[in-house]
C-alpha cells in the first residue's frame, strides 16, 4: 500500500438517497445530541453542550461563524456541525493513550482509515518515535522540548525550520507562538489560511484595504438580498440560517450561485420554531443559479454589465455615483474594459442564460443593501483573487461597502484563523508589527518573508527544512499532492505536532516525531495562579472570551500557551528577554503584551470581559481606504478564465461532506447529498457517465495530468447527480493526490482545490 496516502479500501455498502431540499430542523438537532452523547458519557456531553457559545462559556471550535451582538438562546447557539466537533473533542469513551501506541505500530496505524484514527479518542501523553523504531512510546515533557530546541539550534540557519498553525490555536497561543518563531528568527509560519482564505486577503487587502469582511452580523438581518457564492452553509456554517431566515422574513431576498443545489441553500427549518415544525421550513433561495465550476468571475461580470445597462434606463437609481466619485478609485478604467466581453459568451460561460443574470440582477440593481458572502467555491482556483476582486467591483458599483444591510462577507473556516493573523501568524508580517515587536521586547526580528504552506512543502521535498512543527491541525492531509507531500515530510529530520486527536500527518513522519497533546477548547485551563480562558476573533472581527468547561481527559495535556513558551524557554534559552513562566501562570499578562503591540487590542483585558466581546477596529466599514495604494476603494480589471476541455476531461471541486470537519471523518455519510455509509464516491451528470461509458455505482479511477505528470487517485464509485455537464465532485482530502503541488491561485498561491481537469476510467480490479 501507500505509505502517503489513506486506504482506499470501501466500506462495501454504499446507500444513496434522495439529496434533501432543506437543512437544519430536528433531525439536525436529533443527530448533535446523538452525536455528543454516544461518545462522552451524558454529564460531559451536557456541560459541554449548554455551554457552547454562551457569553460566559466557549467559543465553538468548529467554525469561525460570529454570535448574535445582543441576545442569546439557551440552546440554539450550537448547530450539528459544532455539536459534532465538541463531540470529538469531549469523547471520553476511548483515549489514545501510551497503550495504544505500544499495541499498534505506525505501520499498522497508517493501514488504519482516518475515520478510525480519529476514533481512538483524545492523545493522553507526549510521545516519541526515535529515529528507525516502529512504534511511538512516552516521553517526559522536559525531554520533549529539550530535544526540539537541540534540533533547533543545530540547524544551519533558523529558516531551515517550518511553524505551521492549523486556525484553532487561540489568540494568546499564536501570539507568544509567533513571537518565539521571530524570537528564534524565521517568518517560516505557514497556516490553514494559504490553503483556505488566502485569496481573499490578499484581494481584500489590494481593493479595500483590509482583509476581513466589511460586515457586522445585523447587516445579515437587515440586508435586502444576500448573494451566497461558493458556500455550502447547510453544513459549513448552519448557524448562518438563523439570520437568512430572519432577512426572508423581513422581505429580503437571497440569491445562491452554485455548481449543486446544496439542501441549505434551498430552504431552512428553525429547530426552535413550532411553526416551522408544522408547517415546514422557510423557502431560502429566489434566484438559484448552477453554475459552472469557476465561472463566477464570468457571472460577477456579466452583472455589472447588466448594472451599467440597467442606469442607462433609470440614471441614478443603480449606481452609487456619489459613493463612486468620493471613495474609489480605477472606475472609468473598469467601466471602458467591460465593453470587451459580450453578454451571451459570459453567460453562457457560466452554462446560464442572460435572462437567468438578469433575473438576479433585478432582485439587487434599486437597493445598496447587498451582502456578498462566500467560501471555497471562490478562493481555490487559480483565478480566486480576481474572481473576488470581481466581486468588489460590484459592490463598489453599488455604494454597498460601509453600509447598514451591505458588504463583503468572507465566511472563515476555523474557528479563529482570522484571530491568528491579527496576531501575528503571518508568513508576511506587517512592518508595523515587526517595528512594535522589536521596541517592547528588544530584539531585531527578521524582516525577510517566510514560506507559505506550498512553498514550506517544497522547501522540505528539496532538503532546504528540516524540521516542520505544527501547531494543530494534519498538514499531511490538508495540503495539495499528497505524495508529494508526505514524501517532503518524511526528508525532515524532525515533525513535531501539538495535536487533540490522533492523525495521519504523526504517522508521515521525519527522522524523529513527536505528537504533543493539548488541551483543547472545550477542556478547562488551570494555571499557576488559577483558572484562565482564551480569546478568539470571528469571521465578522468580534473578539470574544472562551472558558473551557470540562476537565482535561489525562494530567498530562498542556495548554497550547504552556507548549509554546516551554518550547520557547528551552530554544531561547537566555536569549530572549520574555519571562516565560510567568505568561503561562496567567493569561492576562500575554494580553497585557498583546495590548501593547497589536493594533486595535487597547485595554486587551478589560474589552474581552465584556460580555459578547468587542469589535476590532475595520477601516472599510467605515468607508476607511487609507490603506490601499492610493487611499481609495480599487476598482480593477479581471478578465474570466476559460477552462477549454478537451473531449473526455472533466473538472473536479473538492469538497466537504456533512460529516467531516476537515480532514476530520466523523462518519462515513453525508446526508444532505444523499450518500451513506461511503465517502470514495464521485458526483457525476448522468450524461457524462454514460458519455464515458460508465454506469451507476461503477468503480472507477480519476487522473489528473499536469507538466507531463499524471497523478491518480484509485477507486471512487459513480454517483449521477444533479451537476453541470463537464463537472465533478469528490471528497477532500481523499481527492488531493490529484491536486499538483505547483497549481496555485495567482498572488495568493492556494492550491487549485475546486478545479482540477481529471479523466475518469474504470478501475482494474
Ligand atoms: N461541518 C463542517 N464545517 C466546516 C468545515 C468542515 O469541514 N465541516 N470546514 C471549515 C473550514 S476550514 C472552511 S474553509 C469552511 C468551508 O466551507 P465551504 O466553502 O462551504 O466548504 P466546501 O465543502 O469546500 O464547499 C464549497 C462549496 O462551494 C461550491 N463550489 C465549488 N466550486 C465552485 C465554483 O467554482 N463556484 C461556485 N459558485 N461554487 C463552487 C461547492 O458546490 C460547495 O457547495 O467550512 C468550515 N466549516
Ligand atoms: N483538496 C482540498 N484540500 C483542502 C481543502 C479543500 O477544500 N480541498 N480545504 C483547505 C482548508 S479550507 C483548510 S482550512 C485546510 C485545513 O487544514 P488543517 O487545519 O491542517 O486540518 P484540520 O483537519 O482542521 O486539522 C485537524 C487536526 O487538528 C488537531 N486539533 C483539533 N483541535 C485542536 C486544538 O484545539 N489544538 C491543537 N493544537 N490541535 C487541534 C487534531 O489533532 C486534528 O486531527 O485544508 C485545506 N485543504
Ligand atoms: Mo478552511
Amino acid at each position: 500500500m501507500n505509505q502517503n496516502t489513506p486506504p482506499e479500501e470501501f466500506t462495501g455498502d454504499l446507500e444513496l438517497g434522495k439529496p434533501k431540499t432543506e437543512a437544519a430542523g430536528m433531525t439536525a438537532i436529533a443527530k448533535s445530541f446523538e452525536h455528543v452523547l454516544r461518545g462522552t458519557g451524558v454529564g460531559r456531553g451536557w456541560k459541554a453542550l449548554v455551554n457552547l457559545n454562551q457569553k460566559d462559556g466557549f467559543d465553538c471550535p468548529s467554525c469561525a461563524w460570529p454570535d448574535p451582538d445582543g441576545k442569546r438562546s439557551a440552546i440554539a447557539e450550537y448547530c450539528e456541525s459544532g455539536a459534532k466537533a465538541v463531540a470529538d473533542e469531549v469523547m471520553t469513551k476511548h483515549t489514545a493513550s501510551p497503550v495504544l501506541f505500544q499495541r499498534y505500530s505506525v505501520a499498522d496505524l497508517l493501514e488504519k482509515s482516518d475515520l478510525w484514527l480519529g476514533q481512538q479518542g483524545r492523545l493522553t501523553q507526549p510521545m516519541i518515535l526515535r529515529p528507525g523504531a516502529t512504534h511511538y512510546v512516552p516521553i517526559e515533557w522536559p525531554d520533549a522540548f529539550q530535544l526540539i530546541a537541540d534540533q533547533l539550534n543545530a540547524l544551519d540557519s533558523p529558516n531551515e525550520a517550518i511553524f505551521y498553525t492549523s486556525g484553532r490555536t487561540s489568540n494568546e497561543a499564536a501570539y507568544l507562538y509567533q513571537l518565539f518563531v521571530k524570537m528564534f528568527g524565521t517568518n517560516n509560519m505557514p497556516d490553514c489560511s494559504n490553503m483556505c482564505h488566502e485569496s481573499t486577503t490578499v484581494a481584500l487587502t489590494e481593493t479595500l484595504g483590509l482583509g476581513k469582511a466589511t460586515v457586522t452580523y445585523e447587516d445579515y438581518e437587515a440586508a435586502d438580498v444576500v448573494m451566497i457564492m461558493g458556500q455550502n452553509p447547510g453544513t459549513t456554517a448552519p448557524r448562518m440560517l438563523t439570520p437568512m431566515e430572519k432577512m426572508k422574513r423581513n422581505g429580503g431576498k437571497i440569491i445562491a450561485v452554485n455548481p449543486l443545489h446544496e439542501a441549505g441553500l434551498l430552504a431552512f427549518k428553525y429547530p426552535q420554531s413550532p411553526r416551522d415544525m408544522l408547517l415546514g421550513g422557510e423557502k431560502l433561495t429566489d434566484v438559484f443559479l448552477q453554475v459552472r465550476i469557476n465561472s463566477d468571475l464570468a457571472l460577477l461580470k456579466a452583472m455589472c454589465k447588466l448594472l451599467l445597462e440597467e442606469e442607462k434606463k433609470a440614471p441614478g437609481k443603480v449606481l452609487d455615483k456619489h459613493f463612486i466619485d468620493t471613495y474609489t478609485s480605477g472606475y472609468e478604467d473598469f467601466v471602458k474594459s467591460l465593453d470587451h466581453f459580450d453578454l451571451n459568451d459570459l453567460a453562457a460561460q457560466c452554462g446560464l442564460t442572460v435572462a437567468q443574470i438578469q433575473e438576479a440582477v433585478d432582485l439587487f440593481k434599486y437597493t445598496p443593501k447587498l451582502v456578498i458572502i462566500w467560501a471555497m467555491g471562490l478562493t481555490q482556483h487559480k483565478n480566486g483573487v480576481a474572481t473576488i476582486s470581481e466581486l468588489i467591483n460590484l459592490l463598489l458599483l453599488k455604494g454597498s461597502i460601509g453600509i447598514k444591510g451591505g458588504g463583503a462577507s468572507p465566511i472563515r473556516g476555523h474557528s479563529n484563523v482570522q484571530g491568528d493573523r491579527t496576531m501575528g501568524v503571518y508568513e508576511k508580517p506587517k512592518p508595523e508589527l515587526l517595528a512594535a515587536l522589536e521596541k517592547e521586547f528588544k530584539f531585531t526580528p527578521p524582516h525577510e518573508h517566510g514560506y507559505d504552506a506550498v512553498a514550506a512543502v517544497k522547501a522540505m521535498h528539496e532538503g532546504k527544512a528540516k524540521v516542520f512543527f505544527g501547531l494543530g491541525g494534519n498538514f499531511a492531509m490538508a495540503v495539495s499532492d499528497t505524495n508529494y507531500t508526505g514524501e517532503a515530510l518524511r526528508r525532515c529530520k524532525l515533525t513535531v505536532h501539538v495535536s487533540t486527536k490522533l492523525n495521519r500527518s504523526h504517522l508521515i513522519h521525519g527522522e524523529t516525531a513527536l505528537i504533543l497533546p493539548c488541551l483543547g477548547r472545550t477542556d478547562q485551563d488551570v494555571q499557576a495562579t488559577g483558572p484562565q480562558f482564551v480569546s478568539c476573533e470571528s469571521t465578522t472581527g468580534v473578539v470574544a472570551q472562551s472558558h473551557g468547561v470540562v476537565e482535561a481527559v489525562s494530567p498530562h495535556l498542556k495548554s497550547e500557551v504552556a507548549i509554546v513558551a516551554g518550547l520557547a524557554k528551552a530554544t531561547l534559552n537566555g536569549r530572549s528577554t520574555v519571562d516565560w513562566d510567568s505568561l503561562t501562570a496567567d493569561y492576562d499578562r500575554i494580553r497585557e503584551l498583546i495590548a501593547k503591540t497589536v493594533d486595535g487590542f487597547e485595554s486587551y483585558n478589560e474589552k474581552v470581559r465584556k460580555p459578547g466581546g468587542f469589535y476590532i477596529p475595520n477601516g472599510p466599514r467605515q468607508r476607511d481606504f487609507a490603506k490601499t495604494s492610493d487611499g481609495k476603494a480599487q476598482f480593477t480589471v479581471n478578465v474570466p478564465t476559460r477552462h477549454e476541455l478537451q473531449t473526455g476531461n472533466l473538472l473536479l471541486m473538492t469538497i466537504r461532506s456533512q460529516d467531516q470537519f476537515n480532514t476530520t471523518v466523523y462518519a462515513n455519510d453525508d446526508r444532505y447529498r444523499g450518500v451513506y455509509n461511503e465517502r470514495r464516491v464521485v458526483f457525476m451528470h448522468a450524461d457524462d457517465i454514460a458519455n464515458l461509458g460508465l454506469q451507476e455505482k461503477q468503480v472507477v479511477d480519476m487522473h489528473s495530468t499536469y507538466d507531463g505528470m499524471t497523478r491518480t487517485a484509485h477507486r471512487f464509485i459513480v454517483v449521477p447527480y444533479d451537476i453541470p455537464r463537464g463537472c465533478v465532485a469528490a471528497y477532500y482530502p481523499e481527492t488531493n493526490v490529484l491536486v499538483p503541488i505547483d497549481q496555485m491561485a495567482e498572488k495568493s498561491n492556494t492550491p487549485i482545490s475546486k478545479s482540477i481537469v481529471v479523466t475518469i476510467t474504470p478501475t482494474n480490479e
